[in-house]
């Protein structure tokens, strides 16, 4: 049971900028804690990080065979990709879209994502937290 945990641009930089924001744990710390999680409920991830918008769509693409579900951070391009949004859609499996940060409480640009009207859940808020919860959801949901 593999999924595929996405992260976009900048998100290399978690522990290093805006701790207010983000937090300290860096992206390595964030990979350490879901492979934890992961152990626990059977999963295999692939943890990938890109700036680049048609890497994350090649990842997608990727998924389709390799994967059961997928987690997102598409930061950044939460609020401007269609081109991930038309990816998420080829995918058959449960999607979680996850923020670090409460994007609803930031500026107004942040309140809308292309990519929750295909999500399966969209977490925010909950600090790096929120990838573990985002792995047991995908977990009920593709052993259901
Ligand atoms: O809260 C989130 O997880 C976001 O997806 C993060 C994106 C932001 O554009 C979204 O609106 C919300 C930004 C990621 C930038 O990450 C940094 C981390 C540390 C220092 C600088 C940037």
């Amino acid at each position: 049971m593999t999924i595929f945990v996405l992260n976009g641009p900048n998100l290399n930089l978690l522990g290093k900028r805006q701790p207010e924001i983000y937090g300290h744990e860096t992206l390595a710390d964030v990979e350490a804690r879901c492979t934890d999680v992961a152990r626990d409920l059977g999963l295999t991830l692939r943890f990938l990080q890109s700036n680049h918008e048609g890497q994350l769509v090649d990842w997608i693409h990727e998924a389709r065979d390799a994967a059961r579900g997928i987690l997102i951070n598409a930061g950044a391009y939460t609020h401007t990709s269609v081109a991930i949004l038309d990816a998420l859609n080829a995918f058959d499996g449960p999607v979680i879209e996850l923020h670090i940060s409460n994007t609803h409480a930031r500026e107004g640009f942040r309140h809308h994502s292309f990519l929750a009207a295909r999500a399966n859940g969209v977490i925010a808020g909950f600090g790096t937290q929120g990838y573990e919860l985002a792995l047991q959801r995908l977990h009920r949901l593709i052993s259901a």
